[in-house]
């Protein structure tokens, strides 16, 4: 039986990074009654499933967080490079006590359909145990990766012996000691993973579809020093981070690839691969735009991994990588490639031999069956669409997202998908997402949504939608912008939706850069939310526009990533 229907101003589905300062904005900010509403049983999103062996955020700890509060900022001290799950999940604590967030978040709250009522403009949203909540606003805060992406590989269901994915991974962690244990897939998590796998498994087998870059991550804990830098210096960090194209505490080089010499590139690339990180892709301006540019970054890290590994088979396969450096999200590591070196440690080329069935006791591959006490399925994630489609949206004239969608995904900015009223999408596909250090188009977005309904609230607009046209050209733009990089010449990719079968190949996240989708959004408002149609009850008038041609914000020069 239904409960009663709770009647709020904004319903906010998710309590992460996201989540969580949307609330906050909304609720203190404009005083509008706001209700989170979380599937987990805590708060941390990603970070709340993502607890593999190793995981670990692959921006580094100081900015890897909420910036828009210097005392917050200060008040926090991040204990190593790269933070884990559990330091994540105790600064978002950190903050939601701080900003008394949590008795506003309900968890073990599955939102599991929201249709939009035209004739009140309010969306109605249901939950999985039948509560009901009539909101005007509603803003998705998902995430990008967090619908497990588990192979429909023939036979797992017979499998007698223990299967996981690593973003649905067990709280209480797993027992890997005496265990012959298999893992498919070599991205940034199966990276991470592999070598902390190795270190209690007795036997470790990484089933290898696509070969991957990676640069060393060189953790650490912070010393005092840096720790003291880093609350010395909160607002020119804060500047670097936001004036960055991909929102992390460092700037890209201004030196194209062949301005120096060969002997000075090297050197570059040493400087980096010592330094560790992301920072690698940030050695030279043209990196990710010059396929030759790019070449002399890939050869340098296929012989870094040739230098490693010691079995010349191995190598081989590890090596032998098919798209250009950093067109696939590129991984960082500890100890990755080494772990190959260990005994007990194995790889399989599925190139060289593809994967036929799991059967009761192991995996299948052409060449012969291998048996598995336990399978790690790090294969990654129905990225940024998955998790609205397991949502039944219904928009104003009764379409789903999931029809809306049905070539790929098609929203104006990021932020909204025309109609779709009222709803918001907090790093939607077309937003710079992922190609960015996460918190930042998160802010940034959350703020720009509170800015809309303010003004909204302010000349008491009922409804704020988008139009056909001003999709159409953004998606235009997010296309533009990725053929401008390398990065649709990775055909795998996850970025293009081709890790999972039958999904239209589109590029997803907007690939220009955190600056330029700032300034676009920026532009968009100064021309009074141009694409944007607001309207008042029974007016037709509204504020639309005629659409962006994007060019304020200039020409496209570095993504991010
Ligand atoms: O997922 P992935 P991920 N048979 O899709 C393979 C973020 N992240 O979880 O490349 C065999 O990158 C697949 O092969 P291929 C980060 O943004 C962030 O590693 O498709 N193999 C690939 O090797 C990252 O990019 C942090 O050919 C199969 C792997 O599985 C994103 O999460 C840390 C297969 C999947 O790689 C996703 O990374 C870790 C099959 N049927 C991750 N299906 C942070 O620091 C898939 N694969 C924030």
């Amino acid at each position: 039986m239904s409960k009663k229907v709770q009647k709020i101003d904004a319903l906010v589905i998710g309590a992460g990074f996201s989540g969580l300062y949307q609330l906050h904005l909304l609720r203190d900010q404009l005083g509008l009654n706001t209700t989170v509403v979380e599937t987990g049983a805590d708060l941390g999103g990603t970070w709340y499933w993502n607890r593999y062996p190793g995981a670990r955020c692959d921006s580094e700890s100081h900015s890897y967080c909420y910036l828009f509060s210097e005392e917050l900022y200060k008040e926090w001290e991040w204990s190593e490079r790269y933070p884990q799950p559990d330091e994540i999940r105790a600064y978002l604590n950190f903050v939601a006590k701080k900003l008394d967030l949590r008795k506003d978040i309900l968890f073990n709250t599955k939102v599991v359909s929201a249709k939009y009522e035209a004739e009140s403009a309010k969306w109605v949203v249901t939950t999985e145990s039948r509560e009901i909540f009539e909101t005007k606003y509603l803003i998705t805060a998902i995430g990008c990766i967090s619908s497990a992406n588990i192979p429909n590989i023939p036979g797992l269901d017979r499998f007698k012996g223990e299967w996981y994915h690593t973003g649905q991974w067990p709280h209480d962690g797993v027992d890997f000691r005496g265990k012959r244990v298999a893992q498919i897939g070599t991205g940034s998590t199966g990276i991470q993973a592999a070598p902390v796998i190795a270190e209690t498994a007795k036997m470790l087998t990484v089933f290898q579809r696509t070969a991957n870059y990676s640069v060393p991550a060189r953790n650490g804990p912070l010393n005092a020093e840096f720790k003291a830098y880093v609350k010395k210096n909160y607002a020119e960090l804060k500047e670097i981070i936001q004036s960055t194209p991909n929102g992390h505490p460092f700037r890209i080089s201004s030196t194209k690839v062949f301005d120096v010499s060969e002997e000075d590139r090297q050197s570059i690339y040493e400087a980096a691969w010592e330094k560790g990180g992301l920072q690698f892709r940030a050695s030279f301006q043209d990196l990710v735009v010059n396929k030759q540019a790019n070449d002399t970054a890939a050869n340098f890290l296929k012989q870094k991994i040739r230098d490693t590994v010691k079995d010349q088979e191995t190598a081989n396969s590890l090596a032998e990588i098919d798209h250009p450096y950093a067109a696939k999200r590129p991984p960082i590591d500890t100890h990755y490639f080494e772990t190959f070196n260990q005994q007990h440690v194995s790889l399989v080329d599925l190139r060289k031999d593809p994967i036929v069935e799991i059967t009761e006791s192991g995996i299948k591959t052409e060449s012969g069956e291998k048996q598995f006490d336990v399978i790690v399925f790090a294969t990654g994630f129905d990225a940024i669409t998955g998790k609205f489609f397991q949502i039944d949206i219904q928009g104003a004239e009764g379409k789903t997202l999931k029809q809306a969608w049905a070539e790929g995904p098609k929203t104006y900015l990021g932020l909204q998908t025309p109609g779709f009223p009222n709803l918001f999408t907090i790093t939607g596909p077309g937003s710079p997402s992922v190609l960015c250090n996460m918190p930042v188009p998160i802010e940034q977005h959350a703020e720009w949504i509170r800015d809309c309904i303010a003004y909204m609230e302010k000349h008491e607009f009922m409804s704020c939608d988008t139009d056909v046209e001003s999709a159409e050209k953004w998606v235009a733009h997010v296309n533009e912008a990725a053929a401008a990089t390398l990065l649709p010449t990775a055909k795998h990719s996850w970025y293009l939706g081709a890790n999972v079968p039958g999904k239209p190949r589109v590029f997803m996240p907007y690939a220009g850069g955190m600056v330029r989708y700032r300034a676009i959004c920026q532009d968009v408002v100064d021309k009074g939310y141009q694409g944007f149609v607001m309207k008042k009850r029974d007016d037709e008038s509204s504020n639309k526009n005629t659409s962006n041609d994007f060019s304020a914000a200039g020409k496209i020069t570095s993504p991010g990533i």
